[in-house]
């Protein structure tokens, strides 16, 4: 990954661009406005086609409502043009209840179970149909295994058309549309939005339609998010991939074949690597890899007759002859060579790349490709050394010093490359120098397909032709700074003394550029690298309207990180909430749809009360943190919650609390100890990261425990601490997860009720975040009969 963030701009540097987009946009009367018209002048027509009989030239396709997806041959207009002739209906989204056939070439296995009960048929079934003048069955044509329930009818023309139509109680069903247009620039890799011609419930966005997008406030919102989103899953693979790392390096057993096969075939058998470890000469060597166009070469790898042509990944389908697509705001994840050469970049949007090389071909995602490829890439270099820092999916360093023994970097480079070419299908570009910053601006030369080593006599001619910005902790505001005062290479750089970089960029900062701008760089290879957080953020398609369903959906996160911890085999002591809130002057829509548009930051952290992974007690302090902003749910963007303070967990990861898995000691704390005390944490200590259910149901009376809360609420009457909160909070949660629910409420009722009578604003808060946790999701899994009053 040779880029620095430039997918991402911060707001304050975007904000400016961002607000004149929306004010051009406010002069078609907003974009939702503007974009609703833009799909009303393209669809009209077709709709008029498709509902005017005299227009159809046959109607072999009566009746067939077909979902293109992905890129397919020959293209989506083609196909929809065949459709609309032969009254058929194009659906621009997928819709669980509309589409009775998908069509495709190929699908990610993400997809392959999303339509897992639909007809996936390839596009020949229609071309066919065609020629043939008649509905052909599919059978033949089916991509997927035939799933659906139509299979069982013997005619498979007409008969599936119309079972297919009504299947909303699969699991796929929470792909309902949603009146106020879901966007699918993330969700769905395909059009942006559609005209619906169904009628929809009113107040609503009129004609757009909603497409497969869940809202904010339902349980499968997060997943979906983290299953769609790219920057998630890049952030997942760089955490994974180091943890790899880790596993490799303490792995006993692990074997350097690749190496052993070097040493074999340069007839240095005999010499054993510990030993060439020490003869390593002291001048260290490095060594940066990195996939040239990573999504862009995974997608090719299924699409080899594009090999040479222009490709970019995105969510999009359509071309440059149609007028819509060259206002597309899909965003370009990756692109090959072939589309740079013609200016098209990633990080851009489709339309614009469109207008610059209108024969561009644009692919879909495909997740576990990437995943597959990065585990190759990593267990390749693995083989030769365990010296590895994962820098992401396609990118790390190694330290190839003690090859400098055996064969020269070039070789070794060439070696390697091809290696992971052959296992991998992507090619792949190296760099090589004396230190990390060296070997990485070693790759962009050497890219693509290419590899680059710079000596130590080439150091300092190489350095000063080097851009400023392509150095590492130069960021668009250092970028900016150094351009006003004309400084664009790294000799422009070196002119400017140590004292005033300094005083210009800080003490750190100009420190570290006089140095690097030298082509020197201190830092060291980190092939260990501990986790120090573990987060989830969702930014998209967040609208809300109530405080529950904020609420809501901040359980929801706090499940998916819980989660996480649990995965990790860590529990964590503090939790940080930050929210992206619309700023005043940004209006309601954002400029991209569903985005976060511009937003002012909000970040808080706050201790867990104890070493925790669970879900409830998270939800239950970021809670507490967000009444505290004050904050109209409607202006929620964007929710990320991190959890620091980490240690190993003794949750085991597939832990299922039982009653009988906790002892007496529980019950012997519960009746007697929490009277002796002040403090109910102390008084009943159930350590809170070993699975333990509360035995109170079982082995004490309710009386007991609610004799211990009487102690509790009359020690301290001024307000609960946190640590006996989340306590209570947990004590509730183990019980409800146990099937006592019914205690559960009873206790919940006994607390409530002191709460109210106490006129502490303190504790009627408290008894307000229990009643919230009784209606949250975790407690929804497990009794949704729960009424309160
Ligand atoms: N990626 C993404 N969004 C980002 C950053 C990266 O989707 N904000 C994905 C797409 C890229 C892959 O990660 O293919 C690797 O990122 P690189 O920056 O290395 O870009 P490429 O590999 O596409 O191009 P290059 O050959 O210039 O490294």
């Amino acid at each position: 990954m040779s880029g620095r963030g430039r997918f991402w701009e911060t707001d304050r540097e975007t904000k400016s661009r961002r607000k004149r987009e929306q004010e051009e946009w406010a002069i078609h009367g907003g974009y939702q406005q503007a974009k609703i018209q833009k799909l009303i002048d393209k669809y009209a027509s077709e709709k008029d086609l498709e509902e005017s009989d005299s227009c159809h030239k046959s109607k072999i396709f009566a009746g067939v409502s077909v979902f293109v997806n992905g890129y397919t041959e020959p293209s989506f207009d083609v196909l929809r043009q065949h459709l609309l002739e032969n009254a058929g209906r194009y659906e621009h989204y997928y819709s669980l209840s509309r589409v009775t056939h998908v069509v495709a070439t190929s699908l990610a296995l993400s997809k392959q179970n999303f339509y897992h009960n639909k007809k996936v048929v390839l596009p020949s079934w229609i071309t066919d149909s065609v020629q043939k003048g008649e509905l052909l069955p599919c059978n033949k044509y089916l991509l997927l295994p035939d799933n659906t329930i139509t299979k069982y009818f013997t005619d498979p023309s007409h008969s599936e058309v119309r079972c297919a139509d009504d299947q909303d109680s699969s699991p796929a069903s929470v792909y309902q549309e949603h009146p106020e247009g879901w966007g699918r620039d993330v969700m769905e890799p395909s059009a942006i939005t559609a005209l619906d011609t169904r009628p929809v419930p009113k107040p609503k966005m009129s004609v757009i339609s909603g497409p497969a997008m869940v809202p904010a406030d339902q349980p499968e919102f997060v997943g979906e998010f983290y299953g769609n989103s790219r920057l998630h899953h890049l952030s997942h693979w760089k955490t994974q991939l180091k943890d790899l790392v880790n596993d490799i390096r303490s792995d006993p057993n692990h074997q350097l074949t690749g190496r052993q096969r070097l040493l074999k075939r340069h007839n240095l058998r005999n010499m054993d690597s510990t030993h060439l470890e020490k003869i390593t000469p002291e001048e260290k060597v490095y060594m940066h890899l990195d996939m040239d166009c990573f999504f862009a070469s995974v997608a090719l790898k299924s699409h080899p007759e594009l090999a040479g042509s222009p490709v970019v990944v995105a969510h999009f389908k359509g071309n440059a002859t149609d007028a819509h697509s060259l206002g597309s705001m899909s965003q370009i994840a990756s692109c090959n060579y072939p589309a740079r050469q013609a200016g098209v970049r990633n990080g851009m949007m489709m339309g614009k790349a469109l207008s610059l090389c209108p024969q561009l071909k644009a692919l879909p995602y495909d997740f576990e490709g990437y995943s597959h490829v990065s585990t190759l890439l990593y267990k390749t270099v693995a083989s030769y050394t365990t010296e590895i820092e994962a820098v992401s999916c396609d990118e790390l360093y190694i330290d190839i010093t003690f090859l400098m023994k055996i064969m020269s970097c070039d070789q070794f480079a060439k070696e390697l490359r091809d290696e992971v070419k052959e296992r991998t299908g992507c090619p792949c570009s190296a760099g090589s120098g004396a230190n990390l910053l060296l070997a990485r601006l070693a790759t962009r030369r050497a890219k693509p397909d290419g590899q680059f080593y710079i000596t130590d006599d080439q150091v300092e001619g190489f350095i000063s032709g080097q851009l400023v910005q392509d150095l590492p902790g130069v960021g668009r505001a250092t970028n900016k700074t150094l351009q006003g005062i004309g400084i664009h290479t790294c000799a422009d750089l070196q002119r400017l003394s140590l004292s005033y970089l300094q005083k210009e960029l800080g003490v750190r900062n100009g420190g570290n550029l006089y140095q690097l701008c030298r082509g020197k760089d201190s830092r060291v290879l980190k092939p260990d690298q501990p986790r120090q957080s573990v987060s989830c953020d969702v930014n998209y398609g967040i609208r809300l309207k109530e405080q529950s369903q904020v609420h809501t959906l901040l359980d929801n996160i706090s499940k998916e990180v819980a989660r996480k911890l649990d995965n990790a085999g860590l529990a964590g002591g503090q939790v940080t909430l930050r929210v992206k809130v619309r700023s005043p002057d940004a209006s309601v829509e954002s400029a991209k749809f569903m985005g976060h548009g511009i937003c002012d930051n909000l970040s808080k952290s706050s201790s867990l009360g104890s070493v925790t992974s669970s879900a409830a007690r998270i939800s239950i302090v970021c809670s507490t943190i967000w009444k505290g902003w004050h904050v109209m749910p409607s202006d929620l963007r964007g929710v990320g919650i991190q959890i620091t303070k980490l240690k190993a967990s003794q949750r085991t990861k597939n832990f299922q609390p039982t009653v009988h898995s906790y002892l007496s000691s529980a019950t012997k704390s519960s009746s007697s100890g929490c009277r002796d005390g002040a403090n109910i944490t102390q008084a009943c200590t159930v350590p809170t990261v070993v699975p333990q259910v509360p035995s109170l149901c079982d082995r004490a009376e309710l009386s007991d425990v609610k004799s211990l809360l009487g102690d509790w609420f009359k020690s301290q009457p001024k307000a609960p601490l946190t640590k006996d909160k989340v306590y209570v909070n947990d004590y509730l949660e183990k019980l409800v997860r146990s099937h006592h629910v019914d205690t559960a409420l009873a206790i919940f009722l006994f607390i409530d009720r002191f709460c109210q009578n106490c006129y502490n604003p303190e504790w009627q808060r408290f008894a307000d975040e229990l009643k919230l946790l009784l209606k949250s999701e975790v407690w929804k899994e497990y009794h949704a009969h729960i009424e309160l009053s």
